[in-house]
């Protein structure tokens, strides 16, 4: 495993402004499995982030955490670990509208990382372009209260407005009992929408209850694209214990098979590294690479999950 991949401590630094990590707050996993689950070649991560390096890209003033630092470096390290060939990079909320970071590391990837981007409403025709060229294909819709304040609905719809021209997708973050009051807004956006981490179900529900099956209705009447991820967020039994429990977060996966079996066209898989916000366990990113296999039992929906989804949606028209 690469020299790189060493998490931060995340204090301040002596001498700096460098603000101290959020207390509480786990480190990304210094020293991941290497899976048993082999990917295919040209397999896309369509769900990361990377935070700072504080010190060369400050987090926003108006961020709900601090974390520790994940560079470009880091995640290029545990790809490679892992062999994952292409990337995602989402706006983390730490950085609020400045994606600086996020830019940096997709410019310096030589076009094998997308970039999904945080912007505001009066943002200048000029930046979109850049941003685009830069290969930012989408905006984030962050709807989690404890990760952003509300943004006004009539600012989202200004923002959508201004970014399907240029072919770019919505990504949306909510809880599932939020979907009831938001879906219409969704069904009414002008630009196709994905869906971080299966709509955040409460899987201690039925997976044919009623929340899944109206998430499940929603994606279908809106050709909607889902992320197959984050069952360290959504699980509830949790990791595999030590004591030879067979598959990890067990309880999270007839909601990922649901989903890969009703659209397996649509769907998509990313680690979410350097997993924000977790306060319980962080997921060994190698265990996150074999849980593929359980939600995605056949060659073809591993293929289409992991390799022709990704490059249809991020690099439509390139071979990977
Ligand atoms: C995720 C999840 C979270 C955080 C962020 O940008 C972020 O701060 O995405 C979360 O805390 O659920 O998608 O990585």
């Amino acid at each position: 495993m690469s020299a790189l991949l060493h998490a931060s401590d995340g204090t301040a630094a002596a001498g700096s402004s460098r603000s101290p990590k959020t207390p509480g707050w786990l480190d990304w996993y210094c020293n991941p499995s290497r899976p048993t689950f082999r990917l295919p070649p040209g397999a896309v991560d369509a769900h990361c982030h990377v935070f700072g390096p504080q010190a060369q890209f400050p987090f926003a003033p108006e961020r709900k955490y601090t974390p520790c630092d994940a560079s470009k470096d880091q995640l290029r390290a545990l790809h490679d670990h892992l062999g994952v060939s292409r990337c995602v990079v989402v706006q983390a909320t730490c950085h609020g509208a400045d994606n600086s970071a996020m830019l940096d590391t997709v410019e310096s990837s030589g076009g094998m990382a997308r970039g999904i981007a945080t912007i505001r409403p009066d943002i200048t025709e000029a930046e979109l372009r850049r941003l685009d060229a830069a290969g930012v294909r989408g905006v984030r819709f962050n709807f989690l209260k404890r990760l952003v304040d509300a943004s006004p609905k009539d600012d989202l719809a200004a923002i959508a407005a201004r970014i399907a021209p240029l072919g770019w997708h919505i990504v949306l973050y909510f809880e599932s009992g939020d979907l009831p009051e938001l879906e219409d807004f969704f069904g009414a956006l002008p630009a196709p929408l994905v869906v971080d981490h299966l709509g955040r179900p409460d899987v201690t529900q039925p997976v044919d209850g009623p929340q899944f099956t109206r998430f499940l209705r929603f994606v279908e009447h809106n050709d909607v694209w889902v992320k197959v991820t984050c069952p360290e967020r959504l699980t509830v039994t949790g990791p595999p214990a030590l004591d030879g429990q067979q598959h990890a977060y067990t309880d999270v996966v007839p909601f990922g098979r649901r989903v890969v079996e009703e659209f397996p066209d649509r769907v998509l898989w990313g680690t979410d590294w350097p997993h924000p916000n977790l306060k319980d366990h962080m997921p060994d990113d190698g265990l996150l690479v074999d849980y593929v296999r359980t939600v995605a039992v056949t060659a073809e929906q591993q293929h289409k999950l992991l390799v022709d989804n990704p490059m249809r949606l991020y690099w439509p028209g390139e071979a990977c």
